[in-house]
């Protein structure tokens, strides 16, 4: 167990602050809102704090489009009240990991305001600007949130760059004024104190400037072949790395990877100049057809299982591995992999079982720790978010009904992971004492955290034991992972190791019976049925010492 640093055996708390707690009424989670949680965060036995973004944002992607990266959202608070935060979280022994947006800016942020007035405009090149070809735009490029990712500007008669929406024009890092200005916002948040920083779409940094057309239909493919690890990543991740983070002692970086693949995933992560976690979509994007998130196919336990392997082997020779199930970009994790139904606590717990006994850092997305599930909504007009609506227009031009259009929406859509946190089962769930920005879960009467501080078999207790038994047993955090060849393919079984140490993890992902052997002697650590028995029950999940 060598090579022993805080963010390997880190596990993440991620929060939405938009829907985690509002404290002044108006509808909207806010910094002082997290704080007055931050006992309730530490009861849960985690070691850090992802916020997605907070700074300045017309907020057309929920604040993925940032308009001034040196100040915070008003709604979410002042610059006093982040000053609060952070120490509320460092008196506790808390880490805050920044969610920084650096691939594309906001349209009103004053670079691009700037970029756009001429083509002489020293900002002009901040971005991606080209002429049209034949009246169309320079490529064929989609845009992740729906049609060409060229916008024509009328004012110069150029197209800009967006590979996400209209209002998040892509940042251009070739030009060295750019990238210093990116450094040096850096730099502002980790003198702050910050501790560690997502790196948003960090794969995408790097462009192919000559821009050539994309020749597949399948959008993911696009990504990894197009957007993704361009021709001078490598470098523009080095500098990021030697001349800022290695400045400031113990920063944890993870990039979001989408795009990434099992055999470039270590060029971003060179131990002296690279990012130390990358997140992989392996399983995220099992479930998508060519037409990405709208348009789902069958996954199998098999594509499920081996994503792991894969990855694990992967990360096994360098760097290092981050888990996750869920985040606000997906539907909620119990909804997805597990049953939201008939085996609810057991099925949430079984996933619980497998974040945090995997080998890579855990992140676990704010109430997935109380088996929090999708949503479903009426209409979509009802969707607060830019990829749903974008996706209906889209999905309109092909002749979809609204009907068939919700049921991908409500299978997928980003709005279920983004429903107000459920505190309580009072009418806005103990969220806000006004009006909410979103519709909360009807379930929150429900599925609440009130409920399950209660009960001693709730989810949320189940997780407090396995972030303790995580920390009490460290070769789950850094022992080898080795899967078990299993019958039954809805049996997920593997080992942790190190030396004589060994752990055998149980996952039975059905509802119905199956079985598994347990070695003689073996010690069961932990369960999600009360007793042990001979036969797997539904959704059973185990952790035994042998
Ligand atoms: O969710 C996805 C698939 O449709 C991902 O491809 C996701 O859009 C992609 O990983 C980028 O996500 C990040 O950047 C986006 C923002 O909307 C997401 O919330 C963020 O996590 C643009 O900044
Ligand atoms: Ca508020």
């Amino acid at each position: 167990m060598s090579d022993r640093v805080w963010w390997k055996e880190a596990i993440v708390y991620q929060i939405y602050p938009r829907s985690f707690k509002d404290s002044n009424g108006d509808g909207v989670g806010d910094l002082q809102g997290i704080i007055s949680k931050l006992d309730y965060i530490k009861s849960l036995g985690v070691d850090a704090v992802w916020l997605n973004p907070i700074y300045k944002s017309p907020n057309d992607d929920g604040g993925y489009d940032i308009s001034d990266y040196y100040s915070i959202q008003p709604e979410f608070g002042s610059m006093q009240d982040f000053d609060e935060l952070l120490a509320g979280l460092h008196q506790r022994g808390l880490k805050l990991i920044m969610d920084l947006v650096l691939n594309h800016s906001s349209d009103e942020h004053p670079w691009f305001v700037e970029s756009k007035k001429s083509k002489s405009n020293p900002f002009r090149d901040y971005y991606f600007w080209k002429p049209g070809k034949n009246g169309h735009a320079p490529n064929n490029w989609p845009s992740f949130f729906g049609g060409n990712a060229w916008q024509l500007d009328e004012q110069t008669g150029e197209y800009y760059l967006h590979l996400f929406s209209v209002k998040q024009p892509d940042l251009n890092w070739e030009n060295t004024a750019l990238r210093k200005e990116v450094h040096e916002l850096m730099r502002y948040w980790l003198k702050r104190g910050v501790d560690g920083l997502r790196l948003d779409v960090i794969s995408a940094i790097s462009k192919r400037t000559d821009f050539p057309p994309t020749d597949t239909v399948d959008f993911n493919e696009t990504i990894r072949r197009y957007y993704s690890n361009g021709p001078r990543l490598q470098e523009f991740i080095e500098e990021v790395r030697t001349k800022v983070i290695n400045e400031y002692k113990d920063v944890m970086t993870v990039g979001e990877g989408p795009g990434i693949t099992p055999q470039n995933a270590l060029d971003y992560l060179d131990p002296e100049k690279g990012l130390n976690m990358i997140f992989h979509f392996g399983h995220m994007f099992m479930d998508q057809g060519p037409g990405g998130r709208f348009d789902p196919i069958p996954w199998s336990m098999t594509d499920f299982t081996k994503v792991f392997k894969t990855w694990d082997d992967t990360f096994a020779k360098t760097g290092w591995g981050s888990i996750f199930l869920g985040n606000h970009d997906f539907a909620r994790m119990v909804s997805r992999w597990g049953d939201d139904s008939s085996y609810w606590r057991e099925s949430s717990t079984l996933l619980i079982t497998l974040l945090l006994s995997m080998r890579g850092t855990p992140f676990i997305f704010q109430g997935d720790e109380i088996g929090m599930t999708n949503t479903k909504l009426k209409a979509v007009a009802d969707s607060k978010d830019i990829e749903t609506q974008n996706g209906w227009r889209e999905a309109q031009k092909r002749g979809m009904s609204e009907d068939q259009f919700l049921s991908l929406a409500n299978y997928s859509g980003r709005d279920n992971a983004r429903t107000p946190m459920q505190w309580d089962d009072s009418v806005f769930g103990g969220f806000t004492d006004g009006h909410p920005w979103m519709d909360l879960n009807p379930n929150k009467s429900r599925i609440n955290v009130a409920t399950q501080t209660t009960d001693p078999h709730s989810i949320l207790n189940y997780f407090r034991s396995m972030t303790s038994l995580r920390k009490a047993h460290p070769v789950l955090t850094y022992g080898t992972y080795e899967p078990i060849e299993t019958k039954d393919d809805r049996v997920f079984a593997y080992y942790r190791q190190e030396g004589k140490e060994k752990y055998q993890i149980v996952l039975h992902f059905s509802n119905e019976n199956s079985t598994f052997p347990i070695p003689l002697n073996a010690q069961r650590l932990i369960g999600n049925y009360a007793n042990e028995s001979l036969s797997l029950r539904p959704w059973e999940a185990t952790i035994h010492k042998l």
